[in-house]
């Protein structure tokens, strides 16, 4: 790491199609931000790029899907990310977007670069392309009938209701989701990145050189390779995204995982005219942080068209994390299984540290973690109000108390006094060193012990007894006390990075530098501190309740939606449909079916005459209270045996979500007989 004189930290571009949630605050932001505020305060030259990923197929469907241009999504959404960042206090030095000017150009730049240096191949391939709306299709653009579970529905890249992924060509039935039309295949030309060409580079680089990557990582990269490295097509045909910059590729746009990671590169020459130093200086330090999706495009494609094109540094390292949970299930944008963060906001008003506290302290690193909202509440309460906030309040209060706001001049100090002094050097050196090595749980867990410390020690001490006999002994533990309370204003702020700031105000501390962190002394005696106020405050247990009943409705809403949603069936003629004779009917008699729980025996009068029908609906109404009512009545259907009754017709009914079932009659009432047509 000496070795380096600057550090350019990249953070995954998140989609433009939806805003941004715990998950992805846990994965990549709040870690990278930790990481980026420690270099800075150590004074070092440090870039933290970011912005929004805004082309791919996802965007385009739900830009369809809502009527809209796919322009207007990501105008939409990158706002939002970008706000709900900012509030998180997620410090990049530019947030950008990928649909803008400078990353046409930059990625189209690179993409030529590749193409005349021939580093890609140019291959035919077949692909489905509708004949009515006159496009290829990507393959979340067809469906059709799962080989595997025979459901509909299924998407060319996979099926949902079986789970496994799928080739559009696999797809029984196929229909486009644009025309409705069945697609034909018909050959397009793309251009892939040969990978197997790099493979034996990439074993080299990441297995032998980079074996300090961290071991999810490392694991991953390995598999890869041993598995055997294939061509990847770098282009789409498809109407959103960068052209292709050759001749003959018209409708061609770069596949979205190829522009992407160069949207780095687009943002860091749209900040700085500098840029190239961060990129191409040998003695720069390039760092991804990333979830894990995205290991296989930033430790192998990326890093193979960065070597391809030449001049370009190489990641250093790629501290990618695992995914975390959220209440024991996936965090899912289509189920609404999340904490989105413009909606936390709302709910716990400047309580953005504590997010940043419990993602971090819970933060997914070696393995996939859960969020809890019970866990989140007791990190709160027991420890950033019991332990930090505790004692932050108590020291500045004694301060004020005894001394007027003015930090006394320390007596004697015996052996607890030297040692808890001591006790911060230590503390704030395996702080760094987790910090350096990435590991950002072990290093607010030290952080956080400063804080224990401090509190240990104030309680121990026990100053508000000794104010009236050993008024010396108090001194010098205030002074102590103080000490520490300005180390965490340091110690805290890649972490909590409001509060520090908070605190720093009410201990009238301007220039901070992590090299005060662990000093002895960083506020001289006699220095005035100001106004105590209070660092965090206690969740009740409503405000975590209201956060759980959040949660189960999604669960609700998704329960219902997965009933409601049963695809449309099939068209059917005119003549198909009038085959059914449905009339209006009133219910004469009504009495459940023996030895069964469901039925109901009904004498309708159909106007023409008077039947018995079979219905399944005892659940739902008691027969009294159905007597007189006029129904819809299939007459026409093929009598059926029930039971032992005849069944002549069918009376219809509508299923709600729930599965209650309501009668399907006329809103006024008409003559029994009416046609329903
Ligand atoms: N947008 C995928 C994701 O959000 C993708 C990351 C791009 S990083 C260059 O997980
Ligand atoms: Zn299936």
């Amino acid at each position: 790491m000496t070795n380096f004189k600057r550090t350019l930290v990249t953070t995954a571009l998140p989609y433009a199609n939806g805003p941004v949630h715990i998950g992805h605050l846990a994965g990549v932001y709040v870690p990278a931000d930790i990481y980026v505020r420690y270099l800075r305060l150590k004074g070092e030259d440090v870039l933290l790029i970011g912005g929004s990923d805004e082309h791919g197929v996802p965007i385009t469907l739900k830009a369809r899907k809502e009527g809209v241009k796919p322009q207007d999504i990501v105008d939409k959404y990158h706002g939002i990310i970008k706000e709900s960042f900012k509030e998180f206090g997620i410090s990049f030095d530019i947030y950008s977007r990928t649909s803008n000017k400078t990353h046409y150009e930059t990625a189209s730049q690179f993409f030529k670069t590749l193409y005349e240096k021939g580093e890609f191949i140019e291959k035919e391939s077949e692909q489905y392309y509708d004949e009515e709306a006159h496009q290829f299709l990507a393959d979340r653009y067809i469906t059709g009938t799962c080989p595997h579970c025979g459901k509909d529905g299924a998407y060319g890249d996979q099926c949902e209701s079986c789970g496994t992924s799928l080739n559009a060509t696999d797809l029984i039935h196929p229909k486009s989701t644009i025309s409705g039309s069945a697609p034909v295949l018909r050959k397009t030309k793309h251009w892939y990145l040969p990978l197997d060409k790099h493979e034996s580079f990439l074993r080299q680089w990441i297995l032998e050189d980079h074996k300090e990557w961290k071991p999810n990582v490392y694991g991953q990269c390995k598999s890869w390779i041993d598995l055997g490295l294939q061509p990847r097509a770098v282009s789409r045909d498809l109407d959103w995204g960068v052209p292709v910059p050759v001749e003959g590729a018209e409708g061609k746009v770069l596949y979205v995982w190829f522009d992407a990671p160069i949207g780095y590169i687009s943002a860091t020459r749209e900040l700085t005219p500098e840029w190239e130093k961060y990129w191409k200086d040998p003695e720069t330090r390039l760092l991804h942080f990333i979830g894990k999706d995205n290991i296989v495009f930033h430790c192998i494609v990326f890093p193979s068209m960065l070597k391809a094109e030449g001049s370009y540094n190489l990641p250093d390292n790629v501290p990618a994390n695992e995914f975390l949970n959220l209440e024991g299930d996936k965090i899912s944008t289509s189920r609404n299984w999340a904490v989105w963060l413009h909606e936390y906001l709302k709910d716990f008003k400047d309580q953005q540290d504590v997010l940043r506290y419990v993602l971090t302290a819970n933060a997914p690193e070696t393995k996939d973690n859960d969020f809890t909202w019970k866990d989140f509440q007791a990190r709160n309460n027991n420890e950033l109000v019991a332990i930090f906030g505790n004692f932050v309040n108590r020291s500045m209060v004694l301060t004020h108390k005894y001394y007027e706001g003015k930090i006394p001049v320390p007596n004697v100090f015996n052996d607890f006094d030297n040692e808890t002094l001591n006790s911060i050097a230590d503390i704030v050196k395996r702080t760094e060193e987790a910090l350096e090595n990435f590991k950002f749980r072990e290093a607010v867990k030290e952080a956080m012990s400063l804080a224990r410390l401090g509190n240990k020690y104030l309680a121990d001490s026990e100053p508000w007894k000794l104010i009236k006999t050993d008024a010396d002994r108090v001194s010098t533990i205030m002074y102590v006390a103080l000490q520490i309370t300005a180390n965490l204003a340091v110690l805290m702020e890649p972490f909590l990075p409001f509060t520090a700031l908070k605190l720093r105000n009410m201990l009238n501390m301007d220039n901070i530098d992590w090299q005060d962190c662990g000093q002895k002394e960083i506020l001289k005696p006699g220095h005035i501190i100001g106004e105590a106020v209070l660092l965090f405050q206690k969740i009740e247990d409503e405000a975590i309740q209201m956060q759980l009943d959040k949660l189960a409705q999604s669960k609700k809403d998704n329960e219902t939606a997965a009933k409601t949603a049963n695809p449309i069936k099939e068209n059917i003629s005119f003549d198909d449909f009038s085959k059914m004779d449905i009339r209006v009917g009133t219910i004469l008699e009504a009495e459940k079916v023996a030895k069964t729980k469901k039925l109901l025996k009904l004498k309708i009068d159909t106007g023409i005459d008077q039947r018995t029908v079979v219905s399944g609906i005892a659940e739902y109404f008691s027969p009294e209270a159905i007597v007189g009512k006029q129904v819809s009545i299939l007459v026409n259907l093929a009598p059926r045996n029930i039971k032992g009754i005849n069944s002549q017709g069918m009376i219809l009914m509508a299923e709600d979500a729930d599965g209650k079932l309501v009668f399907v009659n006329p809103s006024d009432k008409v003559k029994n007989g009416s046609e329903i047509k």
